[in-house]
């Protein structure tokens, strides 16, 4: 056998489950950094999401997907065909599964799919604190006997509880070789769409059920400049694309009021990111069913071939 105690490790670590379960916030937990935005509406997450912590020895790929349904139009099943992609291409596959919820058809389903797959994978219980310990492992037991090809994880992404624990359990499981991106590589996700997710969070996080759903957000431009004081300023022109008139009603709200949130709100998110002052525009237009319009999927980023 041989030694490869100095070695480096390198591998693309799958990040799978239903909407909903807390795959962004792990994300963004092991990267230390928001990237992926992240809200309590399920099937937040649209494409994959690339990043990478570099450290001495290690370097690990995190891809985060989005949460596997039952798709009901053609960007519902573009996501899911994404997920199932990445976790074919990963090395290590952690599946998340809610800590506190019993194991339902679809998790059976994506656990007989996930059991075939040659890579391992890591069943992580996410969302621990919200969950009594004695429940806790009792459900540990009765994954560990249902899923017995994986290893089992409890964990609080949103408080960070046994993170580091998880993160030892994936470098053991990552294949020895080089790094793969530069040590100060955060993401592949450009910056225009970077901003333009933080948008659609602030949407998420603040309009009614009937719309987010039907939300899409683009980044027209993004141009830095100097103002006249000698301070730069970057200026993000982005539109919020919606499927309904009365849609584009409720994002603008009474007076502008919503949209005027969501600007003030994703401003802030841009301004940290960049660490230097933004000026957002927000335009919002309707496009009818783009949901289910290649063309229009396709112009909003969201379908690559
Ligand atoms: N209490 C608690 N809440 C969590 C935890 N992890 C995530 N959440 C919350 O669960 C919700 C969903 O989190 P996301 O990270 O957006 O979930 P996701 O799996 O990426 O969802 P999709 O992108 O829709 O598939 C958010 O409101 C999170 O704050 C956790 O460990 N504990
Ligand atoms: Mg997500």
């Amino acid at each position: 056998m041989t030694d490869h105690a100095d070695e480096h490790r390198t591998g693309f670590i799958a990040l799978i489950g239903t909407p909903n379960v807390g795959k962004s916030t792990l994300m963004n937990r092991m990267i230390g950094q928001k990237v992926a935005i992240t809200s309590n509406r399920p099937q937040t997450t649209r494409n994959r999401i690339l990043t990478v912590v570099t450290d001495e020895n290690t370097q690990m790929i995190f891809l985060d997907t989005p949460g596997i349904h039952e798709a009901k139009n053609r960007l519902g099943e573009k996501m899911v065909s994404i997920a199932r992609e990445v976790r074919n291409d990963a090395d290590v596959v952690l599946w998340l599964l809610d800590a506190g919820e019993d194991v339902g058809d679809a998790e059976q389903r994506i656990g007989e799919e996930l059991g075939r797959l040659r890579a391992p994978v890591v069943i992580v219980l996410n969302k621990a604190d919200t969950v009594p310990e004695d429940r806790l492992k009792r459900n540990i037991n009765i994954i560990k006997t249902k899923f017995s090809y994986a290893e089992v994880c409890a964990v609080s992404a949103l408080k960070g509880e046994n993170t580091d624990e998880l993160k030892r359990m994936i470098t053991e499981r990552l294949p020895y070789g080089p790094p793969l991106y530069d040590e100060d590589e955060l993401t592949d996700m450009p910056m225009r769409e970077i901003a333009a997710e933080m948008v659609r969070e602030k949407a998420l996080r603040s309009l009614k059920d009937e719309v987010p759903h039907g939300l899409a957000v683009v980044t027209e431009s993004m141009k830095e400049r100097v103002k006249k004081d000698g301070t730069p300023v970057m200026d993000v022109h982005a539109t919020i694309v919606c499927e309904k008139d009365t849609h584009k009603g409720i994002v603008i709200g009474k007076g502008g009021a919503m949209l005027k949130k969501i600007g003030a709100e994703a401003r802030a998110d841009m301004e940290k990111m960049l660490e230097m002052q933004v000026n957002l525009q927000l335009y919002v237009k309707v496009r009818k069913n783009w949901r289910d319009d290649p063309l229009q999927l396709k112009s909003l980023g969201l379908w690559k071939d």
